[in-house]
């Protein structure tokens, strides 16, 4: 991916190429000057199944890497231009809430320098010759532990779907995308209607289960390129990819219509819930996230003023 390879100047160029992420491959980032060594382990990760992404130079590299967000970086310690210390330093700076597993390689073995490289965030320190066995199981680990790392972070315990953190880095991601490459994506808001009368009739318990009953719905009911967050309380919002406005409505109006058919019973009471939901649509990649959350909210708004269980735009 991105490479092109220039013997005659013993470099690599990188080009500006389309890195599409898919969501289940884990992205490896490789930053060495030593062009053999970057074929040799790109080639294997590639071969376990990785995407990859090498770089020569740490400047280029720091600019892929918040472009990209990789999930896990390999470093070679002696870069020519910055200490590969220096770069994993400056990267974890300006990405202090983020796990991404760091291994640092290195032609010297040196004690000194290992425990720098620790001290400095490094998750692990390799020595070459690299093993390429031994160096594939570790990464592997690496990203086995990264994965169940976020998904702790970023699910919500009562309802199992992903959490507000979560939303603000799929809007940033879909933002992202939608620079690049000019598609457009729908973020819907649903807040559940008289929520409080639920508690208030039966009970904080019962409606906790509402909502994560609720929660579930969405999830059965959408595409899996749509994604579910619990925004807060009893608010959820909805990333519809590559969607208008007017299908983000027609898919919610059925899913609300669905919903309202749905019996809950408690203390042998049966009743039923509603929403009212708020879309929006983004075409325009320029705008920033919380302008787009705050139009979908005045949306919502306007459902619920004009009697609620209704979808607005
Ligand atoms: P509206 O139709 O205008 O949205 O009315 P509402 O009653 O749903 O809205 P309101 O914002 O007045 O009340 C929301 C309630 O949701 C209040 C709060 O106690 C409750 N709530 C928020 N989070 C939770 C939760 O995790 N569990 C339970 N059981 N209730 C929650
Ligand atoms: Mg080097
Ligand atoms: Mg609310
Ligand atoms: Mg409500």
């Amino acid at each position: 991916i991105g490479l092109s390879y220039e013997y005659e100047h013993f470099h690599v160029a990188e080009e500006k190429t389309e890195i599409v992420r898919k969501e289940d491959e884990a992205l490896i980032q490789i930053i060495d000057d030593d062009v053999s060594m970057l074929i040799l382990l790109k080639d294997a990760l590639e071969e376990a199944g990785f995407m990859v992404i090498a770089n020569t130079e740490a400047e280029k590299a720091a600019e892929q890497y918040f472009d990209l967000r990789p999930d896990c970086l390999v470093i070679d310690v002696h870069l020519p231009s910055k200490s590969g210390v220096q770069l994993l330093r400056d990267l974890q700076n300006h990405t202090r809430k983020k796990f991404i597993p760091t291994i640092m390689i290195s032609s010297q073995n040196d004690r000194e320098l290992r425990i720098k490289s620790y001290k400095n965030g490094a998750d692990d320190f390799i020595p070459k010759p690299i093993d390429l066995e031994e160096f594939i199981v570790r990464v592997d680990r690496h990203i086995q532990r990264k994965k169940l790392f976020d998904h702790s972070n970023l699910i919500d315990e009562l309802t199992q779907v992903y959490n507000r953190r979560f939303l603000k880095d799929s809007l940033e991601r879909l933002l992202n995308e939608a620079k690049r490459s000019g598609i457009y994506f729908t973020l819907a808001i649903l807040d559940l209607d008289h929520f409080k009368r639920i508690n208030d009739t039966y009970g904080h318990i019962a409606g906790d289960r509402v909502l994560a009953r609720f929660a579930q719905f969405l999830k059965n009911s959408i595409r899996s390129s749509d994604t579910v967050f619990r925004y807060g309380g009893e608010e959820f919002m909805i990333l519809f990819p590559r969607t208008r406005d007017s299908e983000a409505k027609d898919i919610l109006s059925r899913i609300l219509k669905e919903f309202s058919l749905e019996k809950f019973k408690e203390n042998d009471e049966s009743f039923s819930v509603t929403f009212s939901a708020g879309v929006y649509m983004v075409d325009d990649s320029e705008i920033p996230a919380n302008s787009i959350i705050k139009t979908a909210d005045q949306a919502l708004y306007e459902a619920k003023e004009k009697g609620r269980a209704r979808v607005e735009s």
